[in-house]
């Protein structure tokens, strides 16, 4: 038998290399609780009828609440018993909701069931998290913060038990859940060179919808490269980290129905698009906009803010920024 470190030995480690609080110990502490309780809901949900849709009923006639209704309760439950968040936005919440708003240091912005077109096959879908600090010397700061102000952005992949985080100037790093359900083995995530395993990961059908000079950019070069698409971000972000290549979700501009048209893209800012950026960043990647703006530098006007987003190894996202600014 094999024993690895786990996620919360070398965490601890970061801390004390770092010279760190222990607050950020109880935030990830929060985190993980809320992953493992995601995870154990998502994977016994197709035999309790937690997969089912809205409005739903099972069988003994009770209303079944959606998957990402219930991720969203777990995670604001743990994050609220650490004392240390000072509100949060999740996706599955219009308003901000305060927690800790005396004596809370962090801002959690967090999507705790991404890719729901996967759920009702129970196939894999994203816990998503993005953290950004208060302004702990000068007066109270303000919680629309951009990416690059973000101290740590994260993913779990939800049943697969794999869970990916970004340090701040620390570098990207995964874990695997083991037999006792602790996330352990760090690996750090760097972007391959090599573009001979690099791969494209868009929605295929829309492409007649893209601008046009991001379609020329596709039928140029999807060529050179593998394709996949599992329709859940953390997912399909999860092999561009491994094998390099880029993701992209491009504003829709074309469609046949113009008000099916998403001008601003469909991915959220906050809690999607700025949290796989601050990963794809700290594994050697690059993450723009429509307009070749990198995802970090993004200043949110709101909270649900979206975005388009091309993202992954950088010589990609720097030849499509090229079109995308020309
Ligand atoms: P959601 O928040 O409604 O689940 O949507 C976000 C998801 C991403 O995980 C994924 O990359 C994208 O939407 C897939 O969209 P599409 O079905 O249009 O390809
Ligand atoms: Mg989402």
């Amino acid at each position: 038998m094999q024993f690895e470190q786990t996620f919360m030995n070398f965490l601890l480690h970061h801390q004390e290399k770092y010279n760190r609080t222990y607050h950020f110990l109880i935030l990830m502490e929060a985190l993980m609780s809320a992953a493992k309780h995601i995870q154990y809901y998502y994977l016994t949900g197709a035999l309790r009828g937690h997969l089912g849709f809205a409005d739903a009923v099972n069988v003994q006639g009770e209303d079944v609440m959606r998957m990402d209704s219930i991720a969203h309760e777990i995670t604001v439950h743990y994050l609220r018993t650490t004392g240390r968040v000072i509100h949060v936005v999740s996706e599955e919440s219009a308003d901000i909701i305060p927690l800790n708003v005396d004596g809370g240091r962090y801002f959690v912005y967090f999507d705790p069931l991404d890719g729901s077109s996967n759920v009702p096959h129970g196939l894999p879908v994203g816990f998503l998290f993005g953290i950004a600090k208060r302004n702990l010397e000068g007066p109270e700061d303000y919680h629309l913060r951009s990416g690059k102000d973000y101290i740590a952005a994260g993913m779990f992949v939800i049943p697969t038990g794999t869970f990916t985080i970004a340090l701040k100037e620390a570098g990207t790093w995964r874990f695997h859940i083991d037999e006792i359900m602790n996330y352990v083995k760090p690996v750090r995530m760097i972007l391959p060179e090599d573009a001979k395993s690099w791969e494209l990961s868009f929605n295929s059908a829309n492409r007649s919808t893209y601008a046009q000079n991001v379609q020329e950019w596709i039928h140029n070069n999807e060529k050179n490269y593998a394709f996949r698409y599992l329709g859940a971000l953390a997912g399909d972000f999860h092999r561009i980290l491994s094998t390099g290549g880029m993701f992209m979700y491009p504003a829709i501009v074309n469609h046949p129905n113009p008000k099916k048209n998403r001008p601003a893209g469909k991915l959220r800012l906050m809690y999607e698009a700025a949290v796989v950026a601050f990963m794809c960043r700290e594994a050697g990647g690059h993450a723009v906009d429509e307009t070749g703006t990198p995802i970090l530098d993004i200043q949110p006007e709101n909270h649900h803010q979206r975005t388009a987003l091309y993202m992954g190894s950088k010589p990609l996202v720097d030849d499509i920024t090229r079109v995308l600014t020309t």
